[in-house]
């Protein structure tokens, strides 16, 4: 089977936005008089818990030991929903640019007639504004189908995201490549037996990514083994990650079989 669609996660995957959505907590913690704060160290330990609200929930009672607090979850609800304003505010005003590869390869596989979707645990209007910062208001345009984490019932490493997006595009996942940047990320992809490209990102460097297709710093890394073809066929960056990923992809298929 071909090559029909790319989706893509976003946290880690199409923009480094942890440390933003890190920051934001911690805003939205001082804001709402709390005197919490997650250093680097913590929040890597907390985002084995996917979804805002649930990390929240899990610090509050596994760390501060607020069992009443971590079940209330209108009260956790309001917290994150100001974590989410603060965390939009900033991506409006450009605070994440898209990772290496990504813009080329989201262009060269649109003008190829591939389609492109968005698997991600995070808050929806996290996405828009992230797409809207870096592509424009254009990316309706590029993106057929977005599933953020509160549309299914339940969020990575749960299958539910990946399915919901191939009902939506009508694929099979075979026809499929997902691009991840975490563990819980992979998990989600390969139980919807979605072949899956790691890319690793600042908080998921060290994980276990063994069910990779295949696992790079960046997506630019696809071009630099080939980098002499590249420059011989005259190629367009965004061209030759499509290319790379298709051969990943066949590979995969074959793998299967
Ligand atoms: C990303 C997440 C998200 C964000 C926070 O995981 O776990 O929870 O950290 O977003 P993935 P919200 O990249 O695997 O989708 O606070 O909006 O939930
Ligand atoms: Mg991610």
């Amino acid at each position: 089977m071909a090559l029909e669609a790319i989706i893509f996660d976003v946290d880690g995957t199409l923009a480094e936005t942890e440390e933003l959505h890190r920051t934001s907590f911690n805003k939205a913690f001082a804001a709402s008089g709390f005197p919490w704060s997650w250093a680097p160290d913590l929040y890597q330990r907390l985002l084995h818990v996917t979804g805002g609200k649930e990390r929240i929930s899990h610090f509050l009672r596994d760390i501060v030991g607020d069992c009443d607090f971590a079940s209330d979850h209108s009260m956790i609800a309001a917290l994150h929903r100001r974590k989410t304003e603060i965390y939009v505010a900033d991506i409006a005003r450009g605070a994440c640019v898209l990772r290496p590869g990504v813009r080329d390869l989201i262009r060269s596989a649109h003008e190829h007639g591939l389609q492109l979707a968005i698997a991600t645990t995070t808050t929806l209007s996290n996405v828009e504004s992230l797409l809207m910062a870096t592509l424009g208001s254009n990316y309706p345009v590029l993106f057929r189908t977005i599933v953020a984490g509160d549309m299914v019932p339940h969020k990575k490493p749960a299958a539910d995201v990946y399915i919901a997006v191939l009902e939506r595009l009508g694929l099979a996942a075979c026809q499929c490549l997902a691009i991840e940047d975490s563990r819980n990320g992979l998990l989600a992809a390969k139980s919807a037996e979605i072949a899956t490209i790691v890319t690793r990102s600042y908080y998921t460097s060290d994980q276990d990514f063994n069910e990779a297709s295949l696992v790079l710093d960046t997506l630019l890394r696809l071009i630099h083994e080939d980098e002499s073809a590249v420059v011989r066929a005259n190629q367009r960056f965004g061209d030759a990650i499509l290319d790379a990923l298709k051969r990943v992809h066949a590979k995969a298929q074959s793998r299967r079989s």
